[in-house]
């Protein structure tokens, strides 16, 4: 693991292949879908594609409830399309990172066919099954999309152990054959060429081996509510195999969601480095996703990070994904939710560690706004009208004014956004000042500048009357990044006489040029300067 691995240098745009692009024309999106619109993809400056699922799957979790692991889902494609993909990917500069849903399978995956046909079968013990305990389940644990975590098997009398829905089974993990099993279809995915794998819930995957009862007082506090069905120092065993195997390979990666509740723990996430050479190359935090916005709170938050990222480690950093609410749409307040998009794309791509986008976060998309008959999550359906599920996150990505917002000839699985005339790619890169091109342009400038890719981070102006500043340094070079939060006028002056050049800005022109950092910053202004020279 070099300085100079790539995806420490690069951009990581997670694309959800059902929303993409439909070549196929049934209204899904599919991978000749991803693979026609790499240009794009080129365009922008993606390094890598982390692909949501695109296993053969039922469906019942949207694709991570895997069926069979070494086959591609006949609505997505065929494995030559997924080949074909690898290969025009990697023309363009570009990598491909599956998602690894190795916490769980689909009930209809072979291994548990056999698992639930007698507890004799040679693979009984690749899942969890427990007898019950007076008349119910064999504990309190409880499923995380709603009910208990176990399910009664009548066949065999016995309960079966699912953190998620019941059509995704629990895999047992303290089962070596199992194991071994899972590292080979790792091995398979690896020699094929792709560059790595998002770990789905990987602090889950292992659980408390006598079963005890998830405390019931205190239960939320922190850890503690899931202190034995999640988060087990057994985890991490398996983490440091998959990493030797990655490392037999040259420069993949491994980047793991950790979720906790309540979400965001920066110091679980970051155990999962290891000591930064020996488990993930980079995890998830979502701390900076559930901070509602504000300077001094995501100041806090980062700096908290930062800290926590052991010494050989690398952090990453994600404002979006495919279970929360979009961005653009949590930052809140209409009116001034272009300009906090902006400001938002101008903190993740200036500061340290591999940003990911999610597709459509480079537009500045919304969340959709979906009627009850239109909703497909399964949490959408169980909670609705309470918590209306992850649908308004994954509505198809918004490509023209066409109709379908030009995503598929048919009608789309989800509703396209009803701003899509507007708010699209074609639109937004005829405009110099689109969100769009904001991102193409913060991207160019991060990749060009070590300092911004690698260099230090030195905290200014930390969150107060909602201003964050920060240089970026490298050996070579120091840049300087101001975000004003607010929506008035803030001035701030910061001794560091020197000449500096406007890299970036949404208020000012690359042609300004600044003798010191004293300046009256415009609403949700956020400029990124370099110095040029000293005075
Ligand atoms: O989506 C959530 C609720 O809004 C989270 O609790 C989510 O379950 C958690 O982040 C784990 O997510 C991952 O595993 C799930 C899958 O449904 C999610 O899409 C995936 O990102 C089960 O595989």
């Amino acid at each position: 693991m070099s300085e100079n691995s790539w995806w420490k240098r690069g951009i990581i745009y997670q694309v959800y292949p059902r929303s993409f692009y439909d070549k196929s024309g049934d209204g899904i999106g599919d991978i000749p879908g991803i693979t026609e619109k790499l240009d794009y993809l080129q365009w922008l400056g993606a390094d890598a594609l982390w692909l949501s699922p695109v296993n053969t799957s039922p469906m019942y979790d949207y694709g991570y409830d895997i069926s069979d692991y070494c086959d591609i889902d006949p609505l997505y494609g065929t494995m030559k399309d997924f080949d074909r993909l690898i290969k025009e990917a990697g023309r363009r500069g570009i990598r491909i990172i599956m998602d690894l849903v190795i916490n769980h399978t689909s009930h209809l995956h072979q291994w548990f066919q056999e698992s639930r046909s007698s507890v004799d079968s040679e693979k009984r013990d690749w899942y969890i099954w427990k007898k019950g305990r007076e008349g119910g389940p064999p504990n309190n644990w409880k499923s995380s999309f709603g009910g208990s975590a176990w399910e009664y098997d009548r066949h065999t009398d016995e309960y079966y152990l699912h953190s998620f829905l019941r059509e995704q089974p629990d895999l047992n993990w303290r089962n070596r054959e199992l194991r071994e099993e899972v590292f080979k279809m790792v091995d398979f995915w690896l020699k094929k060429g792709v560059d790595g794998f998002r770990l789905d819930v990987v602090n889950w995957y292992v659980k408390d081996d006598k079963f005890r009862d998830n405390p019931s007082l205190f239960k939320f506090m922190k850890g503690n509510r899931n202190k034995y069905d999640r988060n087990r120092a057994e985890s991490h065993d398996i983490v440091k195999e998959l990493r030797a195997l990655l490392d037999l390979y040259e420069d993949r990666v491994a980047v793991g969601e950790v979720f906790c509740l309540p979400p965001g723990d920066p110091a679980l996430s970051a155990s999962y480095l290891g000591d930064g050479t020996d488990e993930l190359h980079m995890a998830f935090d979502f701390s900076l996703m559930y901070r509602f916005w504000g300077a001094r709170r995501y100041y806090r938050v980062l700096k908290k990070w930062y800290n926590l990222i052991p010494g050989q480690g690398w952090p990453c950093n994600v404002t979006s994904n495919h279970d929360q609410p979009r961005g653009r749409s949590r930052y809140m307040g209409e009116e001034g939710s272009d300009a906090r998009a902006r400001l938002a794309a101008v903190l993740l791509l200036t500061l340290p560690g591999t940003p990911f986008i999610y597709y459509g976060e480079e537009l500045g998309m919304k969340n959709g706004n979906l009627p009850r008959k239109d909703i497909v999550d399964p949490l959408g359906k169980r909670y609705w009208p309470v918590y209306k599920g992850r649908d308004s996150a994954r509505t198809p990505m918004l490509w023209d004014a066409s109709e379908n917002a030009g995503f598929s000839k048919a009608t789309p699985w989800l509703p396209v956004n009803s701003d899509y005339e507007k708010i699209n790619a074609e639109v937004q890169k005829n405009d110099r000042y689109s969100i769009l091109n904001t991102y193409k342009k913060l991207i160019e400038i991060r990749k060009k500048h070590s300092a911004l890719h690698l260099g230090k981070w030195k905290p200014e102006i930390r969150g107060f009357h909602n201003v964050l500043a920060y240089y970026r340094k490298s050996e070579k070079e120091t840049i300087f990044v101001v975000l004003n939060f607010s929506s008035g006028e803030r001035k701030i002056s910061v001794s560091n006489r020197g000449q500096w050049r406007v890299l970036f800005s949404t208020h000012r022109t690359s042609s300004e040029h600044l003798t010191d950092l004293r300046m009256t910053l415009f609403p949700y202004e956020s400029t990124v300067i370099k110095k040029i020279g000293t005075l």
